[in-house]
């Protein structure tokens, strides 16, 4: 069985809910980032890298980084339609990833949320902030563009939506502007079983 090294409320929620709407079979253990779980030297041995998300797969072997992650569920699983049919398909979804996860999380919402993991002095910790903000407004900006009047980014549910479901929530939660296709974007995922399923973890 695979086991999903979680950190309910974290971007880990979207490798959950992934799992979910492919129906697989896979158990948790919660890795408690407010008591720094994620640097002990048991949770090392299976990410020596000291983040979640990580998947362990059937083999025993050890899946990081969340779009590859994301991928390779993507294609271990085709039946489900959640990865692209083609090459080309399969890059567009990749590039996607990538500026949710690398760029809107990674560079805009890390400094809108934990500046003082930079910066001791609070007017350098208010100047991340600012900036974080900004890249999460252009973020949401282009994601509201790139998704018009579609039901999800790539037309139907995709491991895109992996990263959309844990990035929109943090928008809700943070009160950031929000167009209102990402709304209902959000509103369609959090409606779907395997939401629920997926924020049961916590
Ligand atoms: N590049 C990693 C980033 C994952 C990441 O930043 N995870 C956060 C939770 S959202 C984490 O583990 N934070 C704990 C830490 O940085 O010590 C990925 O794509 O999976």
């Amino acid at each position: 069985m695979m086991r999903l090294f979680h950190a309910p409320g974290s971007c880990s929620d979207g490798i959950a809910f992934l799992l979910e709407e492919i129906g697989a079979e896979y158990d948790v253990q919660i890795i408690d980032l407010k008591t720094k779980a994620q640097l002990t030297p048991e949770y090392r041995a299976q990410n020596p890298k000291g983040k979640v998300p990580a998947l362990r797969r059937a083999d025993g072997s050890v899946l990081t980084e969340f779009q590859a992650i994301a991928f390779w569920l993507g294609r271990a699983h085709p039946q489900t339609g959640l990865i692209g049919d083609d090459l080309e398909q399969q890059a567009r979804m990749l590039e996607m990833l990538d500026f949710l996860v690398g760029s809107l999380h990674m560079r805009g919402f890390t400094l809108l949320k934990v500046p003082q993991k930079f910066l001791a002095d609070p007017a350098g910790q208010a100047a991340l902030q600012a900036h974080g903000r900004a890249e999460v407004e252009k973020g949401l900006a282009y994601l509201s563009e790139r998704l018009g009047d579609q039901e999800f980014l790539f037309g139907r549910l995709s491991i895109v939506e992996g990263a959309v479901f844990y990035l929109l929530r943090w928008a809700d939660q943070g009160g950031l502007p929000m167009a209102e296709n990402l709304r209902a974007l959000l509103a369609r995922l959090r409606a779907r079983p395997a939401a629920d399923r997926a924020l049961a973890h916590g």
